[in-house]
């Protein structure tokens, strides 16, 4: 009602400018603070992110359970329950201006209360399942940052706070990598000394990447557990019980939450699959993929229990701080960010551990298209992760660092100017398996090549044509298309490279499998190149003789692009004497 007030007895000798947001300017109590009643009325406090931002008034009422401060946030209500945040089009022009500063939409982020209230997105399964709180190890949780926000960073706080059983809460330690912001200096300090948990900053004299930040603060961890997070995540109800508790049954497990999707332009919580895990592709990036069968299948039978995930994404996990040192830390020769994940996801299961995903553990995270910070380093971006990247090749990934490298020109650029001594030695120590056993045993899904495989092209035998992957869009969609003939390219090019597993599936790069998805229905099946599936659709048999690729499903044959859809392979009759079903499988060497 008293904004209400102001809007209607407005001052008329305030002057009322059409484009700015500015009703009626406010003299701000702060500096670097800038305060009005805008078009609507509404009364608009702006400076989080001037650097200078007072958090005072941002403290909540900590005596709350589920607290709603909005103290000095004008946008009551903003984002709670996990909604979107719609900034209205006069508002624009200043989300654009604030947008690059952290590449994501930091006006709206600055709307939403640090400790807005979230949805339950949990089974239902998951609420019924109980914890014995005091037998379950307490952790430390650890947040690295360098440049962040002031809402997404206290945010990650007070969702931690808010939603952990408080005797599991050891600490919360946050490690500055080396921060410019004002505001993350003393105001940081002076506001998380308030918060009913020990919270401490601990700082980087200068800028090490998130990595060696991550040492920094394991070392100072005085929980039984390492919980790491991201500087951008908020922890919804239940997060943590589910990861301690497969870790106090033994705590050579690495336990994950499921990462929910923060949206980076409206800060809306958005739940993700519960039926994906990590893996990696051909260049080493880390993949979402379907579960594996075995995953599947059991999954079916109780929702709510932890499964294995062939690799992590990296942001979001608990390890028991004796396994972490045990295991080897981290590489700290490792730079700013990248590889690090794969390196701990390979060493953690070959050297006797394992990787799991807790499915009634749900923590989001805000995904951004790029980064919003600097790379320091010979190189930039590329210079600093393709050496993280090829000291992951060298010490975990054996032959496969060959094939690697052969696709990867940048990485193996730098392969000679990394030394991994070291992290050679410890593998050794640690007696650890094989790169082929972590293929075979922990993914048997995967897409690689193997000694037992044929890897290779497939080349139509009259046109000398090579069958080719479409291409994806980029991302981590799986490029899923029509499969296509193109000009067979000489050097190992990868889109035209595929491994033809033992089970009959012809796959490629990025879990793609050639397939024919209308092959029960159609008259003349397309094959297309679509996410693998284990569906008996997807296999194939190559005939020698003949060079037929037959369709064990239809016992189909692959064929030529009709004249009318050229651009289509189809399936039809077995024809040996039709010079269009053949094919020859050439072999590539990759590695
Ligand atoms: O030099 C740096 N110093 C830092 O302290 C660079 C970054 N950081 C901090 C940064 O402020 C942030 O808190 O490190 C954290 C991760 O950096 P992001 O958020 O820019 O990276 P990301 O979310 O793209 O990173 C994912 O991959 C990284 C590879 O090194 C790390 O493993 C991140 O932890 C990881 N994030 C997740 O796994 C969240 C889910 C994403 C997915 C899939
Ligand atoms: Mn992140």
């Amino acid at each position: 009602a008293f904004l209400l007030l102001i809007f209607l007895i407005r001052d008329p000798r305030v002057s009322f400018d059409e484009n700015s947001d500015v009703m009626i300017p406010l003299k701000s109590k702060h500096k670097n603070q800038e305060e009005y009643i805008d078009k609507r009325g509404i009364h608009v406090v702006v400076g989080h992110y001037m650097g200078e931002d007072i958090p005072g008034k941002t403290t909540p009422n900590l005596t709350d359970e589920i607290l709603n401060t909005n103290g000095y946030n004008p946008h009551v209500g903003a984002g709670e329950n996990g909604d979107p945040v719609q900034i209205p089009n006069w508002e624009m022009g200043k989300m654009q201006r604030l947008y690059h500063i952290n590449k994501f939409n930091l006006l709206a982020s600055d709307r939403i209360s640090v400790n807005r209230s979230l949805p339950d997105v949990r089974k239902k399964r998951c609420h019924d399942k109980t914890f014995a709180v005091s037998s379950l190890p307490t952790t430390s949780v650890i947040i690295v940052f360098h440049n962040e926000a002031w809402s997404t960073l206290l945010r990650t706080v007070h969702s931690v706070i808010s939603r952990s059983p408080r005797q599991l809460l050891r600490e919360i330690l946050l490690v500055d990598d080396a921060s410019e912001r004002t505001f993350l200096k003393e105001p940081l300090e002076e506001y998380v000394s308030k918060l009913p948990v020990p919270v401490r900053v601990i700082r980087s004299p200068s800028r090490t990447g998130l990595i060696r930040a991550r040492l920094l603060g394991a070392q100072e961890a005085k929980g039984e557990v390492l919980t790491f997070l991201d500087a951008h995540c908020e922890a919804t109800i239940g997060w943590l019980e589910p990861l301690l508790s497969r870790i106090a049954e033994d705590n050579k497990r690495v336990v994950c939450p499921i990462i929910d999707i923060i949206h980076e332009d409206t800060f809306q919580y958005v739940k993700s699959f519960e039926l994906h895990w990590g893996a990696f592709n051909w260049n080493l990036h880390f993949r979402w993929y379907t579960l594996g069968q075995k995953e599947l299948d059991q999954r079916k039978k109780d929702i709510t229990e932890a499964y294995r995930t062939p690799a992590m994404a990296g942001g979001l996990f608990s390890i028991h701080k004796d396994y972490f040192y045990k295991i080897g830390a981290y590489d700290r020769n490792m730079d700013v960010w990248g590889g690090e994940n794969l390196e701990m996801s390979f060493r953690v299961w070959m050297c006797g551990g394992s990787i799991e995903i807790a499915p009634c553990s749900h923590v989001g995270h805000v995904f951004r298209k790029s980064s919003p910070y600097t790379f320091p380093g010979e190189g930039g971006v590329g210079g600093v992760l393709y050496r993280n990247l090829a000291r992951v090749a060298l010490v975990w990934l054996d032959d496969w660092a060959e094939f690697y490298f052969k696709i990867n020109a940048e990485a193996a650029k730098v392969r000679n100017d990394v030394v991994v001594k070291d992290r050679v030695m410890l593998r050794d120590r640690l007696s650890c398996h094989t790169f082929e056993w972590y293929l075979q045993n922990i993914w048997p899904e995967n897409f690689f090549p193997a000694k037992d495989r044929f890897v290779g092209k497939i080349r139509h035998d009259s046109l000398g044509k090579c069958l080719q992957r479409p291409m994806g869009k980029g991302g981590s969609n799986q490029p899923t298309g029509t499969a296509v003939l193109r000009e067979c390219v000489y050097e190992v090019y990868p889109s035209q490279i595929f491994v033809f597993s033992k089970k009959g599936y012809i796959m490629t790069d990025e879990s793609v499998c050639l397939d024919a998805p209308d092959a029960e229905s159609a008259k003349n099946p397309q094959v297309r190149i679509m996410a693998c599936n284990e569906y008996e659709r997807q296999k194939w048999t190559y005939k020698e003789d003949t060079k037929q690729v037959q369709h064990k499903q239809t016992g189909w044959c692959l064929d030529l692009p009709s004249k009318s859809n050229p651009d289509t392979l189809s399936l039809s009759m077995c024809d040996t004497y039709s010079t269009s079903q053949r094919w020859n499988f050439e072999h590539v060497d990759w590695a």
